[in-house]
């Protein structure tokens, strides 16, 4: 129960609160329904403010969502990107790569976009098959994420990957590094999670 606080003030000190303009705080108990004080709870306000520890913020205190108490839910398998708070998933059993990206989408989350080599770093210690990534590729080898942005630096690619076929994007798990396969060949795919709040 929500503790009741009975606040005293003569009509002088009323009328000088009102004139200063600002909330006054008469209680430790801060009230989340009350929009003067949601400002005084930041883990829950839906911004995810980092210089306030936060990792996410999805205004819910619900787990099993990808974010509790302000804390990214990625526990391993799962694999964690300190530095963007990121979380990343293979799932298993196989699929093509339409139907890996719908289920990502599924779950809140996208196939990987790894357009950096710090992304790759954090996800290749755990990297032993092939797997399917957010991407599209060109015949001209230029790589279309499934966020709209493009990608054409070649160092990322493996060295036996063929030119003139365009195809979808895959890591090779031998290589560690891109690929171009068929898009409707069966793998197991990364899923990635942005952490609500950004
Ligand atoms: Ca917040
Ligand atoms: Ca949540």
């Amino acid at each position: 129960m929500r503790r009741l606080v009975v606040v005293f003030l003569a009509l002088t000190g009323c009328n000088a609160i009102l004139d200063a303009g600002e909330p006054e705080v008469t209680n430790d108990v801060i009230d989340r329904d009350d929009p003067t004080q949601a400002q005084n709870f930041l883990c829950g306000n839906g911004v995810a403010e980092e210089a306030n520890g936060e990792q996410c913020d999805d205004a819910n205190e619900i787990g099993g969502d990808g974010c509790v108490g302000c804390k990214v839910e990625c526990d391993p398998p799962r694999i964690f990107d300190p530095d963007t708070f990121h979380c990343y998933a293979i799932i298993e059993p196989p699929l093509a790569w339409q139907p890996g990206r719908d289920a990502c989408i599924a779950e809140g989350a996208s196939l990987a976009i790894l357009s950096t080599l710090d992304e790759l770093a954090v996800v290749q210690p755990r990297l032993d098959r092939d797997l399917w990534l957010g991407g599209e590729v060109g015949a001209d080898g230029v790589i279309h994420w499934v966020d709209g942005s493009e990608q054409t630096d070649p160092k990322f690619w493996a060295p036996e990957m063929p030119d003139g076929v365009a195809g979808c994007l895959a890591l090779d798990g031998e290589y560690l590094a891109f690929e171009r396969g068929d898009c409707a060949t069966a793998l197991p795919y990364l899923c990635e999670r942005e952490p609500a709040g950004f």
